[in-house]
């Protein structure tokens, strides 16, 4: 794709592209006002973070890449606001934004890490390919990944570092109109329908997803305003409600996990954490105030109740691991609908049980909400010792069994595109043994 502006030869093709939206700042901008970066390194630009000039371009390479003021080639692309580096996906193809919410150490690298891996594994059964869509941003997904799922070694512990609030690779700092913002990092994954699924006309989809800091969840973060603001942009918003945060749930959790007693990090509980309907209710308040709407005007995002950590919850566990709404049929996968609702509704009932106030929030918040058990993990954590002398909860890769944490996404695309995510009709037997139908 090129993006050269209105008045090249190119003129009939960029105007039938889309609007596109920065998955760093959400500005919408016209594909022609795409900047280029300049890859002669003699061309700086000191008000720009990453150095480089930004500029738009006039001349075009015969591949249809611009070229910079010093006549060098230029491959990578900027948002004309923030100046972030963008991914050619950004342009033309529509984007899924989904947000993960939830307090400090509810579970949600772990979530998005499990779930991104597990989407690659899942969703080419429905005839889809996932890539990275910025192989730069998702390098820190992509190592998560690795790290639980492909590890050298299989029996030693490991774990995901706790998300910093501001700086690291996960940040970047920009100056917008003289007021300086912290960014948050997007990772982003191509949707691609396969051959077989393409005669039904399906569009690519660009899924941008984000992993704040619980911190930033919380009612009063000046840090978070910012770093939260793709939840004004979210069509699906998932909030990872933690059973081991709340004295009544973690009563009912399996004891045997070292969360339950030493709290989730090993350093105890905290208070300011432990009301997880506060934390919904400062999302809920950030989208009105950037949407300009009434507090009573729900959410128009589907919202997404996620008990995490249902591994300690029986009967979830067990049901989890024994049922799955992916049902595969010869060369196609539909999804089970009935056994999701019926699920979303044990959920609830669960959940309602102990926190009658954290439902009562939620279905204030948002006209439509599901509620979905999912593990990460399938598993507890051990108290593992590090060589320094250090205790830290750690997962032997060899024992992570993720459990339904793709299916929100699945529930997501499907209500996007039906044809490519069929739901099933009816209730259907499990797996028989001739092999006709089974679930994955
Ligand atoms: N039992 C169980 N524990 C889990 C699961 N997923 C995560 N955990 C534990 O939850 C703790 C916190 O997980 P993180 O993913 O780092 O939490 P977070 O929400 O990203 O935390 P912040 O980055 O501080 O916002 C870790 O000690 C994990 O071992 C799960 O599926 N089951
Ligand atoms: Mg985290
Ligand atoms: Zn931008």
């Amino acid at each position: 794709m090129t993006v050269q502006p209105r008045n090249s030869r190119n003129e009939s093709r960029v105007d039938a592209l889309e609007r596109a939206t920065c998955p760093h700042c959400w500005h919408r901008f016209e594909p022609h006002e795409t900047l280029a970066v300049a890859r002669h390194t003699g061309l700086r630009s000191p008000s720009v973070v990453e150095g480089a000039l930004r500029f738009r371009p006039s001349r075009f390479s015969e591949a249809g890449n611009p070229i910079d003021p010093m006549g060098e080639e230029c491959l990578e692309l900027a948002c004309p606001r923030c100046f972030l580096v963008i991914s050619r996906s950004n342009l033309g193809i529509p984007p899924l934004f989904a947000s993960i919410v939830g307090a400090p150490a509810s579970g949600k690298s772990y979530y998005l890490a499990t779930a991104t891996w597990m989407l690659r594994q899942t969703l080419p059964l429905f005839g889809w390919a996932v890539t990275d869509a910025s192989p730069h941003d998702n390098a820190i997904i992509q190592s998560n990944e690795q790290r639980l799922f492909l590890p050298a070694d299989p029996h030693r512990p490991v774990m995901l570092a706790k998300t910093d609030q501001s700086g690291g690779d996960l940040y970047s700092r920009v100056d917008l109109r003289g007021r300086s913002e912290l960014l948050l990092r997007p990772f982003q994954f191509l949707l691609t329908p396969a051959a077989a699924a393409q005669g039904n006309g399906s569009p690519k989809r660009l899924l941008v997803l984000y992993d704040n800091a619980g911190e930033h969840f919380l009612p009063g973060s000046a840090l978070g305003t910012d770093a939260t603001r793709h939840l004004a942009q979210s069509r699906v918003i998932l909030f990872l409600f933690d059973p081991t945060q709340d004295p009544r749930m973690r009563a009912v959790c399996r004891q045997d996990d070292p969360q339950v007693t030493k709290g989730p990090r090993g350093g105890g509980f905290v208070e300011a954490v432990t009301r997880q309907e506060l934390i919904l209710g400062e999302m809920a308040h950030r989208i009105r105030l950037i949407k300009n709407a009434k507090p009573s005007d729900p959410l128009k995002a589907s919202l997404i109740v996620i008990l995490a950590k249902a591994d300690l919850h029986e009967p979830f566990g067990a049901v989890l691991r024994d049922q799955s709404p992916v049902v595969r049929s010869g060369q196609h996968a539909s999804l089970d609908l009935d056994l999701i609702r019926e699920m979303s509704k044990l959920c609830r009932s669960v959940i309602h049980k102990s926190c009658p106030e954290f439902v009562a929030c939620a279905e204030a918040t948002a006209r439509k909400v599901l509620y979905i058990p999912a593990s990460a993990l399938g598993c507890s954590p051990e108290e593992t010792h590090a060589a320094d002398g250090s205790v830290f909860f750690g997962i032997k890769p060899e024992r992570i069994r993720p459990l339904w944490v793709e299916v929100p996404f699945l529930l997501a695309l499907q209500s996007l595109d039906p044809t490519s995510f069929p739901g099933l009709a009816r209730p259907t037997p499990v797996a028989g043994a001739n092999g006709q139908e089974s679930r994955r």
